[in-house]
């Protein structure tokens, strides 16, 4: 039918949802900044976006620390946090929501559907702090170094493994070999940084087992039940995994494919760490696969903050208290800070120092700098934005040119998420900016009887240029002056 109308797609960003064992740590709240920093982006280029985040509340690791600490882990709370770092998120999902646990049915039950859903006695290695089971030919045999127990550990994680056998419910995996490799061999940049998709083929290659997608209810009550047998309870990654279709209203009321598209599915980019590649490269588009909806369009599999080259996490110990950093430094540099410094490819190791340098050098140095040159009253006594000159030098014009094909550049760099190079890109700039400054002085031009005649003319141009638009024109260093201070005061330490 030509009239009918597409529906509008949002464009729709995840994060993880995070576990709430413990306190969130700086790791979490890169995924997250990154995340905002794309959906912030895309909003810049005029797109409505949805940006989803949202905390794990089930499963055996969750029971464990709620027993221990004796009370509900909600307390632990990401969204303080995120709050706090300014995260424009439009969806917090908790997967203890009630509309979640139904989603979470309603998708077990078109697994049964499609006949992907056997019961089996299993049998393995468990590691409970990744929720995983790990054949042999992945774990290996580990001494404590400080108690001298002897125990088993994933390879892959380092995390310790103990033995488990019951009878659970297993997903066909193994039959989805085929279709997964193929979605990866048809998109071939679905998987970003590219390199990442070989890791992905390489787990594929080394062959995959069927997946036991429920827990015995007597071990792990934390979660949801399997439909029509609560002596089970739902896998937590399958569980968690449909958080992102929950934000989107699923099951959709009508199940039609416009419906689906208006609430934001097929999601445009999951950001998540590299620790959850495998889950979201090979489990999550199978269980996708298998309940006949579409897979998402790009995921971002982010590196790690690491401190003194060791990963930062939880179960070691080392991390850092994103709270403290925020009350220290300010929300905007230590976003900035994250975004400068965090690794996409390679892992970032993090350093206070290195916050403090960023901040002195880029922030306040350059553009803190160039802001306050631009607009103070000494240097822009009419406190109105220049037109352009009638007569330009050849360094204006070298200038001018790199600030008009900076945006496309930029572009560039959040299309291949290359946004430590971005933001190298921007500061290179503004150091140009302040040179010409510098060389141009316009201190000492402003005294120059001549120009008078000129900042006429802007006031005239301003006027008719930007009408009532920009705020309160003739008090240009009051608002972006204050603001200078107000982003980047001195450092107290
Ligand atoms: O994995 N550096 O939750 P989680 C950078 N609930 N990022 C880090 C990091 C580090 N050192 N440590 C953690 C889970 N992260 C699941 C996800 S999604 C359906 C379920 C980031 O609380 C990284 O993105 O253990 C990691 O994947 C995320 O925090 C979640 O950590």
């Amino acid at each position: 039918k030509f009239t009918t109308k597409l529906p509008e797609k949002p464009t729709y960003i995840s994060t993880p949802i995070f576990y709430v064992n413990a306190k969130p740590h700086i790791g979490h709240l890169y995924s997250v900044v990154l995340a905002d920093s794309i959906k912030r982006y895309h909003e810049l280029k005029g797109h409505n976006v949805i940006l989803s985040t949202g905390t794990d509340e089930h499963g055996l690791k969750i029971q464990q620390a709620a027993s221990a600490n004796r009370k509900s882990p909600q307390e632990f709370c990401d969204e303080d946090l995120f709050n706090r770092a300014n995260i424009s998120y439009s969806k917090f999902i908790r997967t203890t929501d009630e509309r979640h646990k139904e989603a979470v049915q309603v998708f077990w039950d078109r697994l049964v559907a499609g006949q992907y859903i056997y019961k089996d006695v299993h049998e393995g290695w468990y590691s409970v702090s990744d929720e995983a089971f790990y054949p042999e030919s992945q774990i290996r045999a580990f001494t404590d170094p400080s108690s001298g127990e002897n125990y088993m550990v994933s390879i892959e994680s380092e995390q310790r493994v103990v033995w488990m056998k019951e009878e659970n419910y297993k997903f066909r995996l193994s039959i989805l070999r085929d279709k997964i490799l193929q979605w990866l061999e048809e998109k071939p940049s679905v998987i970003v940084p590219e390199f990442r998709v070989n890791e992905v083929k390489g787990w594929l290659e080394s062959g995959l087992t069927d997946l036991s997608i429920s827990r015995a209810s007597s071990r792990v009550g934390w979660g949801i039940s399997v439909p029509g047998d609560p002596e089970q309870t739902i896998y937590v990654w399958l569980d968690a995994l449909i958080n992102y279709l929950t934000v989107t209203g699923f099951p959709w009321s009508n199940d039609t494919r416009d419906t689906m598209l208006s609430n934001g599915w097929p999601a445009d980019l999951h950001v998540v760490g590299k620790d959850i590649l495998r889950f979201h490269a090979l489990y999550w588009p199978a269980f996708l696969i298998a309940a006949n909806i579409p897979l998402p369009r790009k995921i971002l599999a982010h590196s790690h903050w690491t401190m003194g080259k060791q990963k930062m996490s939880k179960s070691r110990g080392n991390v850092v208290d994103p709270f403290q950093l925020l009350d220290l430094y300010g929300v905007d540099a230590m976003r900035y800070y994250l975004m400068r410094d965090g690794g996409i490819a390679d892992d970032g190791d993090y350093s206070e120092d290195w916050i403090q340098e960023r901040y002195r050098k880029e922030l306040a140095g350059q553009l803190g700098n160039l802001l306050s040159r631009c607009t103070s009253a000494t240097v822009n006594p009419s406190q109105h934005i220049p037109p352009k000159p009638a007569k330009s030098t050849s360094e204006d014009i070298i200038l001018h040119q790199k600030l008009i094909e900076l945006p496309d550049l930029i572009d560039q760099c959040y299309d291949e998420a290359q946004f430590r190079k971005a933001l190298d890109l921007i500061t290179n700039t503004l150091a140009e900016a302040n040179k010409y400054i510098s060389d141009n002085q316009p201190w000492i031009l402003v005294k120059d009887p001549g120009q008078a005649e000129l900042f006429d003319e802007e006031r005239r141009w301003d006027a008719a240029k930007f009408g009532k638009g920009w705020p309160d024109q003739n008090n240009l260093s009051r608002h972006l002056g204050t603001l200078e201070k107000v982003l980047f005061p001195p450092l107290r330490k």
